[in-house]
C-alpha cells in the first residue's frame, strides 16, 4: 500500500492510502513466520515429553501404577488431539493466507462439527469410564478392616501423627488442651485411659505390603496431605475427619508436602513418611511406647 501525505488547506496533513498492484498479491511472511512458530512449539511440546524430563517417580502401590497407566493413555489420547490440531491450525494459515483476496463469511460445515463434538465426548467419557476403576478403588472403598490406622494432624505448619497404641483405640482430645510446647500439640486428655498408650510422632512410620487407613484432620485452616510416590493427595479441614488408604510395597523413605496454600510458613510444610519392614515397624512401635 502506497502512503501519499498531502498538505490541506487547513495545514493539517492528510494521509492517503492508494492501492497498488503488490496488495493484490497479499503478503505469505506473516502466515508462514507463525505456522514455523505453530510447528516449532509443537514440536518442542512434544520432545519435552518424550525425553521424560519431568517425570515424577515411580508409585509404591499397585494402584498408583493403575494410575499412571490411565494417566498415560489420557496423554496419548489428548497429545494425538493437540498434535493434530495444531497441524491443522498450521495448515489453514498456510492455505488461507492473505493473496490479495476479498474476505467472505463462512458458515462452517455442520457435519465437520457434530463429528469432531462426538469424537470429543467419546473420548473424555472413554477415558472417564476407564479410570474410575482405580478411583473407585481409592475413594470409594473403604479401607480393608484390618488396616493399620494412623490419625494425621495438621496445623499451621507441621504434620503430627497418632497411633493408637497397644488398645488399638485413640484416646479422646479436648481442643482447649492443645499447648505443643508443653508436648501435648493435639490436645490428648490425660483423664481418657484409651489416650494414654497412645503413640504422638512427627514422622509416619507404615509397614510394608500392609494396608494403612489415614484419618486426616486439621486443627486450624485447610492443609493438603500429599506423597507423590503413593500417588495421593487429600486435603484436611477443621471439624472434620477424612479416612483415605493405601497399601505400600516398597521400602523407603519419601516426603510428604502440604498442596494447600494455608500461610507464611506453608512452602516449608513437610514431613516423611517411612514404609519399613514388618519387624521394623514392631520395633518402631514398641520405642515410641517405651518413649512416651
Ligand atoms: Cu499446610
Amino acid at each position: 500500500m502506497r502512503l501519499s501525505r498531502l498538505l490541506s488547506a487547513d495545514g493539517f496533513a492528510r494521509i492517503k492510502f492508494r492501492r497498488t498492484d503488490r496488495d493484490h498479491r497479499g503478503s505469505s511472511a506473516p502466515s508462514v513466520l507463525l505456522a514455523l512458530l505453530l510447528a516449532v512449539l509443537v514440536a518442542v511440546t512434544v520432545y519435552v515429553f518424550i525425553a521424560h524430563i519431568y517425570t515424577p517417580p515411580p508409585p509404591i502401590t499397585s494402584l498408583g501404577r493403575q494410575i499412571d497407566r490411565q494417566y498415560n493413555l489420557t496423554l496419548y489420547v489428548t497429545g494425538a488431539a493437540f498434535i493434530l490440531a495444531q497441524l491443522g491450525l498450521c495448515y489453514a494459515i498456510l492455505r488461507f493466507r492473505d493473496r490479495g483476496q476479498r474476505a467472505h463469511f463462512t458458515r462452517g460445515s455442520t457435519v465437520a462439527e457434530v463429528l469432531w463434538t462426538s469424537i470429543t465426548i467419546i473420548a473424555f467419557v472413554g477415558l472417564g469410564i476407564a479410570g474410575s476403576k482405580a478411583w473407585g478403588e481409592m475413594r470409594f472403598t473403604p479401607a480393608s478392616r484390618d488396616s493399620v490406622q494412623v490419625e494425621v494432624t495438621t496445623t499451621q505448619f507441621v504434620y503430627t501423627f497418632r497411633y493408637p497404641g497397644a488398645d488399638g483405640k485413640f484416646g479422646r482430645l479436648d481442643a482447649s488442651l492443645v499447648n505443643a510446647p508443653a508436648g501435648n500439640p493435639l490436645g490428648l486428655d490425660p483423664n481418657d485411659a484409651a489416650g494414654r498408650d497412645d503413640v504422638v510422632v512427627p514422622i509416619l512410620t507404615v509397614p510394608v505390603n500392609r494396608p494403612v487407613e489415614l484419618l486426616l484432620r486439621s486443627q486450624d485452616v485447610v492443609h493438603n496431605f500429599f506423597v507423590r510416590e503413593l500417588p495421593l493427595q487429600q486435603g484436611a479441614g477443621p471439624g472434620m475427619v477424612i479416612p483415605i488408604h493405601f497399601t505400600a510395597d516398597r521400602i523407603g523413605r519419601y516426603e510428604i508436602v502440604c498442596t494447600q496454600l494455608c500461610g507464611l510458613g506453608h512452602y516449608k510444610m513437610h514431613s516423611f513418611i517411612d514404609v519399613v519392614s514388618e519387624r521394623d515397624y514392631e520395633q518402631f512401635l514398641k520405642k515410641q511406647a517405651a518413649l512416651q
